[in-house]
């Protein structure tokens, strides 16, 4: 598959070792907005959880999936190993790949191992972070007959691209892995699976990642654990925000806390003030006051049941294929085709 150019307006070269590159002015405009948005206003204050990962962000997210405390991502990729050989002889003729969130792309080797075998893959992370990319690119670029397409763009802008330009006769794999999908409101993830279902063609396949409910105890310490990493990933967000819209935040002033919320089964990550203080975010014109124990919400990371999993596709017009799950750290792979 031939990349076209709208791909390549932003390359992410495997060998290319830059540093942290500037905000560009659209996402320095977006991150303004959403910083006005959801502090400027009355009531609970919120950051959306895509601010997170910055090239510190990413980094430090990649910490979190080798703690003992957080069994998710070793899941994934226990389950991936295992169902590789099976959704590889599922999915019949030629296939390219396409990743949403890619990460580094650890775990994926799996699959496009399995999907070698039969034809050369074409794969296409897609990723905001382009440091992500980089380490993908450099992970999986060796791999013989697998050709790495990085696509630096939103989920569904980077999946558009790719479902346009396949040449005919190719399925579509979408993996959308580590359960992304649960940091997305319930509403959200339905609407999205929607529009991801609208972009693929009838015999396409979806392979979903998603944590399932545990012990609030297990999920409480894999997102609070004990050497401090999620919390400086969290508070890594009002850092971010100093360096990039010029804020003015205190780090000492705040701490990470972790909630589960039993009735929507989700945690959910606040930053606490740990104090009455004041704040001022200059390129958001934003003077802020908190209360002692006023928090910012940055994130939900829903858990399902394996059940609400298979039905989450079934009701965005994808029919269940085939369900894995870990029996160590409860974790469904799911994979759905296209009608
Ligand atoms: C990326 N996402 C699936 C992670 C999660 O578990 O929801 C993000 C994360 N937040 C804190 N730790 C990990």
């Amino acid at each position: 598959m031939q990349p076209s150019a709208a791909w390549k307006t932003r390359p992410a070269p495997a060998s290319a070792r830059v540093p942290a590159r500037a905000p560009t002015p659209e996402e320095l405009a977006g991150f303004i907005a959403d910083a006005r948005a959801g502090l400027g206003r009355a009531g609970q204050k919120e950051l959306p959880p895509k601010y997170f990962y910055d090239e510190v962000g990413s980094s430090l997210f990649e910490v979190i999936t080798l703690l003992p405390e957080y069994g998710l991502t070793r899941a994934d990729a226990r389950l991936l190993r295992r169902l590789a050989p099976e959704l590889a002889a599922r999915l019949a003729g030629p296939v390219a790949v396409a990743e949403l969130g890619s990460g580094t792309g650890k775990k994926t080797r799996w699959v496009l191992e399995a999907l070698r075998w039969r034809q050369p893959i074409d794969y296409f992370p897609i990723d905001i972070s382009p440091a992500a990319l980089r380490h993908c690119a450099e992970q999986l670029g060796k791999l013989p007959g697998v050709s790495v397409t990085p696509v630096e763009a939103a989920y569904r802008a980077g999946l558009e691209m790719v479902a346009a330009q396949r040449p005919a006769g190719t399925r579509l794999l979408v993996l959308f892995l580590g359960s992304t999908i649960g940091n997305f409101h319930r509403g959200e993830a339905r609407a999205f699976l929607g529009q991801l279902r609208q972009t693929l063609a009838p015999g396409d396949a979806l392979l979903l990642g998603t944590d399932l409910v545990k012990p609030a105890v297990t999920l409480l310490r894999a997102y609070d654990d004990p050497l401090g990493v999620t919390a400086a990933f969290n508070l890594n967000l009002l850092a971010r925000m100093n360096r990039e819209l010029g804020a003015d935040f205190e780090l000492s002033r705040w701490a990470h806390e972790a909630r589960w919320n039993a009735e929507e089964r989700r945690v959910e990550m606040h930053l606490r003030s740990l104090e009455e203080q004041t704040a001022t975010v200059r390129l958001a014109e934003l003077a802020l006051r908190f209360r002692r124990d006023e928090t910012i919400w940055t994130e939900s990371c829903y858990k399902f049941t394996a059940a609400e999993a298979a039905a989450m596709g079934g009701e965005t017009g994808f029919g269940v294929a085939a369900q894995w799950v870990d029996a160590e750290w409860p974790f469904a792979e799911t994979l759905f085709l296209a009608h």
